[in-house]
């Protein structure tokens, strides 16, 4: 430990901690723009300055390791100025058309404008460059972009990837891929942890959002819309919820009051996806097929393995993710059974990632109804509708989804969180090698945060070996291990997103305040073990509605009509 004082107050921390952590710690919440804890800490934006007695000049706090005994001054008139100053600086090269932006108060900037007491600086903005949206997931807006460096963090030291970095100089300085390419054209996998990141709408989602009005408006189309796991972990968040909080059945009761015409649930779809996955999974250790077997929900993980590890696809699953299987499912069965034209179906996902919107749009996610799915909304993008629409969220009365598609076992339910499509897949795998119904099914050593876990299960005269990837940097550990011939697993599960769906691209900005206090991914994950655990089913071959639609349509897990529109093939 060492002892410092701060504004007069002595503190103990840790030897290696920051001038910034120290200060923190005692409730001393020094503006920063750039730093992000574990994340970024380059004393770029220049706000955390703060003064030593003792020695001259002012000092990035972030930056700063504490010293026994020195004294740190965090507030004089000296260090308030030159904050403002700084802040001019940054505001100059901004373009500050607060009202009108989809960052409108949950921005950093603005917040920190109003805590330096900004009153009265006049913002005018030079020329305005182009804004980039050409992606199907992401826009980047260079007039919004302060040059934190927080996107460039995550996207090398978390993500391991490494698409954006600081190009041209002075004034014209931008953060965009290599070569002035889109996002598209850059290796990005969309994974949007980079938006999450920004503390301004520098980057933000693709907003599909009128898209999804005009549908709702349209007399002959019948709107249908499917909910993913995570998005209810977090929706209430916007509206000023704990972190944690679960909202479910207020969410359904939601969708219903902005018109759309049948509420299902990618939860069932999670289920389907079970059979579908595990089926393959099993018919691969006995014929001998190529093992480990790889999950393929995740679309920032599959973009990233097809981009940068296509010797590897062989090892991927071929199931469609659970959104697109629910997407196929309604514009084909749903349609049939309901007498309806699939092109008069619009379907309509609402997702906690922006990848969704790059899957949904892939030439192989359509059949001769039409796209699988129509138009993907972000969690906060649902959000930014329900309070358009002038709903009170957390009034509404809770309701259920519609059947058959909204029904669901905790299985579907825990795929939101790192682990939870492979504990959901071991419950239904486990059953049928033991051709048995096993009780005890909370699988606690493929829950949690740490980077890669593992497991092993014995069933029915055979261990199964897993693994569990979240985060893309991780999953490329376990790729290496299968390309030396060192990864002996059966199957591994991979998101690309730390923390899985719960902490996707989508999902509301958290602010790295509430990051440092809280664990934001597992409360979310928290919501939806406890959803599991409540619910009487909670396996998903159990499913009846998953039962009945093999019964009726799809025959078995496997056939040949689970293949023509359940599963796809991969891009090298
Ligand atoms: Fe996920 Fe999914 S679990 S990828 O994280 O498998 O986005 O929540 O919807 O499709 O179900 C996201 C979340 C989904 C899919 C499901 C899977
Ligand atoms: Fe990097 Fe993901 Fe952002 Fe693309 S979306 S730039 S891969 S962090």
């Amino acid at each position: 430990k060492v002892s410092i004082r701060i504004d007069g107050i002595r503190v103990e921390v840790p030897k290696d901690s920051t001038v910034l952590q120290a200060a923190r710690s005692i409730g001393i919440n020094i503006p920063t723009l750039c730093y992000l804890e574990g994340v970024n800490k380059t004393g770029a934006c220049r706000m955390c300055l703060v003064e030593i007695e003792g020695e001259r000049g002012l000092q990035t706090s972030c930056t700063l390791p504490v010293k026994e005994d020195m004294s740190v001054i965090t507030r004089s008139r000296r260090i308030r100025e030159a904050r403002k100053e700084n802040m001019q600086l940054i505001l100059a090269n901004h373009n500050s058309d607060c009202l009108s932006c989809s960052k409108n108060t949950s921005c950093e900037l603005q917040k920190m404008c109003e805590d330096l007491g900004m009153y009265g600086v006049l913002m005018r903005m030079q020329a305005l460059k182009p804004v980039d949206d050409r992606s199907p997931c992401i826009v980047r807006d260079p007039n919004k972009c302060i040059l934190c460096g927080r996107c460039i963090a995550v996207c090398k030291n978390v993500q391991g990837i490494g698409v954006l970095s600081m190009a041209e100089r002075g004034l014209d300085t931008e953060i965009l891929p290599a070569f002035g390419n889109s996002f598209e054209e850059a290796p990005c996998i969309f994974c949007g942890q980079c938006i999450n990141a920004c503390p301004t709408a520098a980057l933000t989602e693709k907003s599909e959002i009128d898209k999804v009005w005009e549908a709702l408006e349209d007399k002959d189309l019948h709107v249908v819309v499917q909910v993913a796991p995570a998005v209810r972990a977090a929706l209430g968040e916007e509206f000023g919820m704990p972190i944690g909080t679960s909202v479910t059945r207020q969410m359904y009761t939601s969708l219903r009051m902005l018109g759309f015409d049948k509420i299902f649930d990618t939860n069932f779809a999670a289920d389907l996806t079970i059979l579908e996955e595990g089926t393959e999974l099993l018919e691969r250790i006995k014929s001998g097929g190529k093992l480990p077997m790889i999950t393929s929900c995740s679309p920032g993980w599959i973009r990233y393995i097809e981009i940068y590890h296509s010797d590897l696809l062989e090892h991927v699953s071929s199931c469609k993710s659970p959104q697109q299987m629910m997407g196929s499912v309604l514009k084909t069965y749903y349609a049939q059974l309901n007498g309806l034209d699939p092109k008069k179906i619009f379907s309509v996902s609402v997702m906690p990632c922006t990848a969704k919107k790059y899957e949904a749009s892939k030439e192989e996610m359509a059949g001769d109804h039409g796209r699988d799915v129509d138009a993907v909304l972000t969690t906060r993008e649902l959000a930014r509708m329900i309070k358009e629409a002038s709903l009170d969220f957390a009034s509404l009365e809770p309701s259920d989804a519609d059947e058959i598609f909204g029904d669901y076992t905790g299985a579907g339910v825990i795929f939101g969180a790192t682990g939870g499509v492979m504990e959901a897949a071991i419950r239904t795998v486990a059953d049928i090698l033991e051709g048995a119904e096993i009780e005890d099914i909370e699988y606690e050593a493929v829950r949690g945060l740490e980077g890669v876990k593992e497991a092993s299960v014995a069933v029915g005269g055979l261990t199964v070996k897993v693994a569990v990837a979240h985060g893309t940097d991780n999953a490329r550990k376990l790729l290496e291990l299968i390309r030396e011939g060192k990864a002996d697993y059966h199957f591994i599960e991979v998101m690309a997103c730390p923390g899985g769906c719960v902490n996707g691209g989508g999902q509301p900005y958290v602010s790295p305040f509430e990051r440092e206090k809280f664990n934001v991914m597992q409360l979310r994950a928290g919501a939806l073990y406890k959803e599991d655990a409540e619910l009487p089913l909670r396996k998903s071959h159990l499913n009846p509605s998953v039962q009945k639609l093999y019964s009726d349509f799809l025959g078995k897990p496997g056939s040949h009509k689970s293949h023509e529109f359940l599963h796809t093939s991969y891009r090298k």
